[in-house]
């Protein structure tokens, strides 16, 4: 089997493509295109073309692999798109499965398209910090008009085939078999003259206004980032210019976005959000128990919104409180959640209904009996827990899965209440839970590869990124939000406002700084940690700054004032008590005040974070650097385009983030300072070598 066949239906050639998994564009798919057009340009018994893809899916788009691969051996998609809008027979592109990004502008040089009904197009190039680059931009915006097409281009989410066919840009929806369907609608239209090429049209509905709308927009959505202002000047383009004009704007302008850091960054995380599933051991045959009826006790903010994960993938829960009143407020809050949903217009009251009659409401614990996994999600206390797993081991059926939602305690310890520790796992969840989608799977030491790989497989059905972790305080996000936390207080106790740490990280691309997110979580949360912390190790009571902001009775937001005030008990501001308690507090301690730069600000805080990740990766409580790029995009905000903290530093050159650890003293971790010294990244450091 080549990568594209040639078959002939009577006077239709198929060309079908066989790249499998997702018929990427990858080298040997254009050739074998080619030579499929070759073939039909010299057989005169050839009338028309049928393009379809063998397999799942159509085309879902360029290689992305290929992208940094010298331009001469990257696959000609631009080559291939040109001759396919200038030849001189039909050609059908017949899409099932997924169209994307240049699989799409195939379609689109197609002189037509017919789809399955449950097929989906789009061109999400701008998630790669990238834009359409094979003809999307010009064409898109000729056949569905540019409000529609600035709209699938800035949002990259793909549309159903039955919108498309409604927009025109799918010819014909085939009811059966999708290939008999193509190669009739490519005979009934072989002799259709003049052919139709949606580059001799005009593209309608652009206007000043709405493309000035548009730059507005993506301010907000897409703050900082490149590819969205390039892909609205290229929409322009196509309402004032002349096709060709627009098509050689984009190639070069395709070529600024790919070679920008920020597509670099989206381009890491498209993988090493894959790469993360992927642990050295669990293969395709790795047994897996399946999860048809699941248990969660707790039924408070993080009992709850696990709970709405396993309902919006239709698994019945049975949700255990240890009052009814605890139980009555968890379903309501529940309920309203997805009444607020339906308010928005993304779930019916019937779906509503459905999902809430998969949830069974007890407070006797062995109705649990039944479940394939029960997850533990109540207070963080490890004497509460032991208690409930002790129990649990009592009463969960032989091969249950027992998870803890822990979100900084022992998972071994846990485990060894029962007679079972192989079953027993963690699963931390990222509040709010029914939002969040990062999942840390925490592998405890005789967590079973079984019930690993029903947890990862579990996280995708669920729809969570679910990242392995190993057990450690705080496993890998916590451990670095703790030192990130610690460095950003250093920082206000050197004459930083807090305001000022905060601004570096907008800069940077997150939505919150360290205390802008300290408020919201709770400032009396941390401040309990320390006291009882400092009470173990029988060390004196904390008297840091932020302690006695607590002890001023300012709890953060949910007190309407924290480090900041919450006038309208939402929008932080800064403090004038808070001013006033540093200014005492530094005269107190006799810390001497300086001004601290931005630069120094956003440097301390993102390499406190990395250098803790190199002590992560050494320790192996994480596989690889992406893992820990994947955990920060998804569980704390970092922004995407950045790559996470890890490629950031890569970005920046470890050499340079070991010299900076160095001058605001702290010392670089062993790991990074090997690779500093070594010339290399974190993408580069042979992690399962080193494991050994
Ligand atoms: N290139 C290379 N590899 C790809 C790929 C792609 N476009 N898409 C998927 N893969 C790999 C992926 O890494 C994984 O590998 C395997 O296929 C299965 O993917 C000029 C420049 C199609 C919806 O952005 O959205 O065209 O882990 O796990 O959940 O304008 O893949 O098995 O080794 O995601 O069923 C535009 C990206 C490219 C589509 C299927 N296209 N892909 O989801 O499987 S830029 C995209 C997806 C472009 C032109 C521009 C999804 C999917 P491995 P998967 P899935």
């Amino acid at each position: 089997m080549s990568t594209v066949d040639q078959t002939r239906e009577g006077d239709v050639l198929v060309l079908t493509i066989n790249n499998p998994p997702v018929n990427a564009f990858s080298p040997g798919v254009p050739e074998g295109l080619h030579a499929g057009l070759d073939a039909a340009e010299g057989d005169a018994g050839v009338r028309s073309v049928v393009i379809i893809g063998g397999g799942r899916t159509f085309i879902a788009g360029a290689d992305i692999k290929t992208f940094d691969l010298p331009r001469e051996q990257a696959p000609d998609l631009r080559g291939f798109i040109a001759r396919l809008d200038a030849f001189t027979k039909p050609t059908v592109a017949a899409i099932h499965g997924t169209a994307l990004g240049g699989g799409l502008e195939v379609a689109l040089a197609c002189t037509y398209r017919v789809a399955t009904r449950d097929a989906q197009l789009g061109l999400p190039e701008v998630k790669l910090g990238v834009l359409p680059g094979a003809g999307g931009t010009q064409r898109l915006p000729r056949v569905v008009g540019v409000p529609k097409a600035l709209e699938m281009m800035l949002g990259g989410n793909p549309i159903k085939a039955t919108e498309a066919k409604e927009l025109g840009l799918v010819d014909e929806l085939v009811e059966g078999d999708l290939r008999e369907g193509a190669v009739a609608f490519a005979r009934a239209h072989a002799d259709e003259r003049p052919l139709p090429r949606l580059s001799e049209r005009r593209a309608e509905g652009g206007s000043p206004e709405l493309f000035a709308a548009a730059r507005e927009g993506i301010r907000k959505t897409h703050r900082g980032q490149l590819s969205p202002s390039l892909i609205i000047d290229l929409a322009e383009m196509a309402t004032s210019q002349p096709f060709q004009e627009g098509w050689d704007a984009e190639a070069r302008l395709f070529m600024q976005a790919k070679d920008s850091p920020q597509s670099r960054g989206l381009r890491h995380i498209f993988f090493a959000e894959r790469e993360a599933g992927k642990i050295p051991g669990l293969t395709r045959d790795t047994p897996t128990t399946e999860i048809r009826a699941a248990g969660i006790i707790g039924a408070g903010t993080m009992g709850g919104g696990i709970a709405m994960n396993f309902l919006n993938a239709g698994i019945p829960v049975t949700i255990v409180e240890t009052s009814q009143d605890a139980l009555d407020r968890g379903l309501s809050v529940i309920r309203k959640n997805y009444e607020n949903t339906a308010k928005k217009g993304r779930l019916t009251l019937e779906q509503v209904e459905g999902r809430m009659n998969l949830l069974t409401p007890t407070l006797d614990m062995g109705d649990l009996k039944d479940a394939d996994i029960i997850i533990e999600a109540v207070f963080e206390n490890m004497d509460v827990k032991k208690d409930i797993f002790t129990r649990l081991d009592a009463i969960a059926k032989p091969g249950a899965i027992l998870a803890t939602n822990t979100s900084t305690l022992d998972v071994n310890e846990i485990a060894s209440v029962t007679s079972r520790p192989e079953q027993v796992i963690g699963l931390h969840f990222f509040s709010p839970a029914n939002v969040m989608r990062l999942l840390e799977i925490v592998r405890a030491d005789k967590t079973s590869d079984s019930v690993l790989a029903t947890s990862l497989a579990l996280a995708r059905r669920i729809k969570k990124v679910g990242v392995v972790v190993g057990v450690c305080d705080g496993f890998v996000g916590n451990r670095m939000i703790h030192r990130y936390g610690d460095e950003a207080r250093k920082l206000v106790e050197e004459g930083a406002r807090p305001q000022d740490a905060d601004a570096a990280m907008h800069a940077l691309g997150l939505p919150m700084g360290p205390f802008e997110m300290s408020d919201m979580a709770g400032l009396d949360v941390g401040y309990l940690i320390r006291q009882h912390q400092a009470k173990v190790a029988g060390k004196p009571k904390p008297d840091g700054w932020l302690d006695r902001i607590v002890e001023a009775g300012r709890k953060g937001q949910k007190t309407q004032a924290g480090i900041y005030d919450y006038p309208d008990g939402r929008k932080p501001v800064p403090a004038a008590s808070t001013d006033e308690l540093l200014t005492t507090y530094r005269q107190e301690k006799g810390l001497q005040s300086r001004e601290i730069s931005q630069e120094e600000a956003t440097e301390r805080l993102v390499y406190s974070l990395v250098n803790e990740g190199a002590r992560i990766l050494e320790e192996g409580i994480a596989q690889r650097a992406g893992d820990i790029d994947v955990i920060y995009i998804y569980g704390y905000g970092f922004p995407a385009y950045r790559g996470g903290p890890m490629r950031y530093a890569d970005e920046m050159g470890l050499k340079n983030v070991a010299a900076a650890l160095e001058k605001y003293g702290q010392t670089p971790a062993p790991l990074l300072r090997q690779l500093a010294d070594e010339g290399k990244t974190f993408e580069q450091w042979d992690w399962e070598k080193a494991r050994g």
